[in-house]
């Protein structure tokens, strides 16, 4: 067969996202840490403890970013060595992350900064984070210092990391550090407050500097009613229906600045409109019915990843990308990736994935950029080291680093702007019919 070529936009932003606890290393005043302490918090025990060591030499791991061709890494900024007592904040820590962002530019990539990423100071904590109407002006104080000292240096902002996982993780199923208050009964408050630290954050960003595009990372799943033969249908459309608010209420909210019943009611002041850009977090589908209980999983013949994480399910990044369009906005991959220490599903994964994003430039959609997630194997919190979402591979005691075949994949994409017959028949020979059928 003669050579076939996907092109992508001369402009494509080609990145890969981290966070800063999962890549930092020694985060000792977040709760994160203080969680890992204690036994059975961890999947095999696991703690967070150097991570990537990127406080001491981020700089290691920028080389390979840009050795990989990457014109864009998203990383997240720690409020606990920000502002490690309330009100009190880090000189040095601000300036070791702009020495951080400015060992991107001088790689040639351009930063996309998070705010919040899960992690909290302990200060925060004690006092009731995000079920407590406070942490909205401790966030405001917190993202007003942030803009004003690194603002010049940040390309595009992210203000919540995935704030509908947070929020049931950390005050539903109890998989996150333990908050003061927690159960359905805090939510609609939790939910209140994380929107309008957003609108608060948005606003700093905006008063300061106008240009700056922001927006959230909104993880964005497939939820499909559970096949036939696996209960009743119309059961399990319901139960897949009630699972999408999981991806539009916050969506929906940030758009019309309206708050939907059970979660509240109204208008939010400055919440409507207030992202300038739709950023995706998609990673996998679930079928959903309800049995006894609420149930979602996967198909019998799905391809699961390393311990149980989710199915690969390329097509679903083109149906939340086409979702996505009702918003009228810039769309961002902010993360797509896959847990796969062996680098068994991540070739195939990354070419299967990017052709449905090449899919939608294709119709001229606005995705503008794709950072996977991750650059490197990072601490995957609850479940610790026994889940590697790196392009590099990493062994946390040695800090080893090895370039994954998927690495080298990436980085000929990023370089090329393209996705080659001939890299999809070295890299997932099977994908071939798949990519370039004919
Ligand atoms: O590692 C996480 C990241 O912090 C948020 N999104 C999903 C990733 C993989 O689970």
């Amino acid at each position: 067969m003669a050579q076939a070529t996907m092109y992508f936009p001369d402009d494509f932003l080609w990145g890969t996202a981290t966070s800063s606890h999962q890549v930092e290393g020694n985060n000792e005043n977040n709760d994160w840490w203080q969680w890992e302490q204690q036994e059975g918090t961890i999947l095999e025990g696991g703690r967070s403890g150097r991570a990537c060591n990127w406080w001491e030499n981020a700089e290691a791991d920028l080389d390979l970013a840009a050795e990989m061709g990457n014109n864009a890494h998203r990383l997240s900024l720690e409020w606990s060595r920000i502002e490690p007592e309330p009100s009190v904040f880090d000189d040095a820590a601000l300036g070791r992350y702009r020495e951080i962002l400015q060992a991107l530019h001088d790689r040639g990539m351009q930063p996309m900064v998070t705010l919040h990423h899960f992690s909290n100071p302990v200060w925060l904590v004690e006092k009731g984070d995000f079920s407590v109407e406070i942490v909205v002006d401790y966030f405001r104080r917190y993202a007003e210092h942030v803009v004003d000292s690194l603002g010049d240096l940040v390309a595009q902002w992210v203000t919540i990391n995935e704030p509908m996982v947070y929020v049931v993780a950390r005050y539903l199923e109890g998989a996150f550090p333990a908050p003061k208050q927690r159960g359905w009964g805090v939510v609609p408050r939790v939910l209140n407050h994380l929107l309008r630290c957003h609108v608060a954050a948005y606003e700093a960003i905006k008063a300061r500097y106008p240009q700056a595009p922001a927006g959230v990372a909104k993880n964005l799943i497939v939820f499909q009613p559970a096949p036939p033969g696996r209960g009743s249908p119309l059961n399990a459309w319901w139960a897949a229906r009630i699972s999408s608010l999981f991806n539009d209420w916050w969506m929906e909210a940030m758009h019309t600045g309206r708050l939907r019943r059970p979660l509240g009611s109204g208008q939010l002041r400055g919440l409507q409109g207030s992202f300038d850009f739709v950023g995706i977090n998609y990673y996998t589908r679930r079928y959903c019915r309800f049995g006894k209980l609420y149930e979602s999983d996967w198909g019998e013949d799905a391809i699961v990843s390393d311990g149980n994480y989710g199915e690969v399910y390329p097509d679903g990044l083109f149906q939340v990308i086409k979702q996505s369009l009702r918003y009228g906005k810039p769309i961002y991959i902010t993360e797509n990736g896959v847990p796969d220490a062996a680098d068994r599903l991540r070739p195939a994964f990354l070419l299967s994935h990017l052709r449905e994003i090449w899919r939608a430039v294709s119709f001229n959609w606005p995705v503008m950029g794709y950072y996977h997630w991750s650059l490197i194997d990072n601490f995957e919190w609850e479940r610790g080291w026994t889940q590697r979402f790196g392009l590099v591979e990493l062994d946390p005691e040695s800090q080893q680093r090895r370039w994954r075949p998927s690495g080298r994949l990436y980085a000929e994409i990023c370089k090329s702007f393209s996705i080659s017959s001939d890299m999809a028949e070295r890299y997932a020979p099977e994908l071939m019919p798949v990519l370039f059928p004919g």
